[in-house]
């Protein structure tokens, strides 16, 4: 089968979407650190949609881990296929918008060089909720992380994202030129400011100067990021070229809707994003806060409790009622009332992500979104629980998601069969549990000691430690699903 690319496209059906502008006429604007799935199913279409009207914002990608993104579409001249998926089967769609895909590693002095130059005036990420190098649970940088203690050593040759950042900034500031945007994408609560603050501690500690250069003169808006992108699977990498008629490396998988809010500060120009469908709004924090709580939270919560309750995907723990009421509960009646007032109609947005969780062609596996518990949840069930006890209000859903964590890490499943837990604390969380065995209290006594994750207020907290350790008991006793079925019932 030919290989997409550039030349290749003309052997494609007719009624397969592709780039409409010439691809020769585009210069990069953007440089994406992070180009994995995610960007590619959002981000990078937004941005192919303006690339007609305005081709000086084209994308230069990079990897800051490994080259595999590189390796599969450097011989597609960039190009990949986006599938969009559910009842009615899969619409594919050929994206444009990144030039280019650097490896960070290999090409760091490149990058750094690319980033510095005066065409490129954003710089996003989507790096995970990780490869901030920050403490998930107050939002500061982690001093302590290898990486960034080896950035500050050798700023120069940064590897982590804040330092490649600050690096590009110092040589921009040197050489006179304008700061670019840094704009994260990535579901961390008011990810700006957090960008902010850990890229501002960050150059503050390489410099003091440089430091209060990047407070007075660095845009860092805030994002709400929102489309369902499962890893893609060597199956669909053949039912994609099958489709296209042309081998496509790496296709993305994903969904339908698709939403980007973004603050609108920037301090070197921008796109007009408003026009390819983006909400451009003053405060962002709002739509993020629902986000990650209605949408994320109700993610992680399906995704710990449906892997122990058996389901390999999403849409098989929606399918058994027990859950969908568990979910659709915990989101009206615990959720909810938590959101700060926005002229959006919250049970609307509910159904519409319960629909979005039942999407049967989509194949999210819930093992994809357990890993790096340790970083989600924060801003995906303690601050809403905090904000409950606050209001001294029931938690009992949140913290049945909160237990059902603390039953995955141990890392073994409800048949005795070992769970493959990816989390950058797993040691830590290994130990604990295999310190703890099966006793609830020792668990959650363990677990909630880890103070980059729950904090003091939470780990002290008498009735929160009551209900996530009944509900530890329960599912350690009867399983997840007996356990949802009987909450449901309450
Ligand atoms: C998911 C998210 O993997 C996960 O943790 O909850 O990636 C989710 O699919 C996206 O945030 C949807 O916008």
């Amino acid at each position: 089968m030919t290989r997409l690319s550039n030349a290749a496209l003309s052997d494609l059906s007719t009624d397969i979407a592709r780039p409409g502008y010439d691809r020769a006429r585009v210069t990069p604007g953007i440089v994406h650190l992070g180009i994995g799935a995610f960007h590619r199913a959002h981000m990078a279409v937004y941005v192919d949609d303006l690339l007609a009207s305005h081709p000086d914002w084209g994308i230069v990608g990079a990897s800051l881990r490994r080259p595999d993104t590189k390796e599969a579409l450097e011989p597609q001249d960039g190009l990949y296929s986006i599938a969009v998926r559910d009842a009615s089967g899969t619409k594919p769609r050929i994206i444009g918008s990144v030039l280019e895909v650097m490896d960070a590693n290999a090409q760091r002095e490149e990058l750094l060089a690319l980033m510095a130059d005066v065409k490129i005036r954003i710089v996003s990420l989507t790096v995970t909720e990780k490869g901030y190098c920050h403490d998930p649970s107050t939002g500061d940088l982690d001093e302590d992380h290898p990486d960034i203690v080896h950035d500050l050593e050798e700023p120069g040759t940064p590897r982590s994202a804040p330092g490649l950042i600050v690096e590009a900034l110092a040589r921009r500031k040197a050489a006179g030129i304008e700061p670019f945007t840094v704009m994260s994408c990535d579901n961390l609560p008011a990810n700006g400011k957090t960008t902010a603050r850990i890229v501002a501690k960050f150059a503050e500690l390489r410099d003091p100067d440089l430091g209060s250069w990047v407070k007075e003169h660095v845009a860092f808006p805030s994002t709400m990021v929102d489309r369902i992108v499962p890893a893609t699977t060597d199956a669909d990498r053949q039912g994609v070229s099958d489709l296209l008629g042309l081998e496509d490396a790496w296709p993305i998988m994903t969904e339908p809707f698709t939403q980007w809010v973004i603050e609108d500060t920037f301090c070197d120009g921008r796109p007009p994003f408003e026009s390819v469908g983006v909400q451009v709004v003053e405060d962002v924090e709002p739509y993020e806060l629902m986000k990650l709580r209605m949408l994320n939270g109700a993610h992680s919560t399906l995704a710990y409790l449906g892997y122990l309750a058996g389901h390999e995907h999403v849409s098989d723990a929606m399918a058994d009622p027990a859950f969908r009421m568990m979910i659709s509960g915990m989101q009206t009646g615990e959720i909810v009332p938590t959101l700060p007032s926005l002229d959006v109609d919250f049970y609307a947005y509910r159904d519409e992500l319960l629909a979005r969780f039942e999407n049967p062609a989509l194949k999210h596996r819930t093992w994809q979104i357990a890993m790096d518990g340790s970083q989600k949840l924060p801003q995906r069930l303690l601050g809403t629980i905090r904000d409950r006890i606050e209001a001294k209000l029931v938690f009992d859903g949140l913290a049945l998601g909160v237990a059902a964590w603390m039953r995955y890490v141990t890392g073994v499943d409800e048949n005795g069969n070992a769970i493959d837990v990816k989390d950058p604390l797993s040691d830590r969380l290994r130990a604990i549990a295999d310190e703890a065995g099966r006793d609830p209290e020792a668990l959650f006594d363990g677990l909630v000691g880890i103070n980059e994750i729950f904090a003091a207020d939470l780990a002290r907290n008498a009735a929160f430690r009551e209900v996530v350790v009944q509900h530890l008991a329960n599912l350690f006793e009867k399983g997840a699903a007996a356990t949802v079925a009987d909450l449901i019932e309450e």
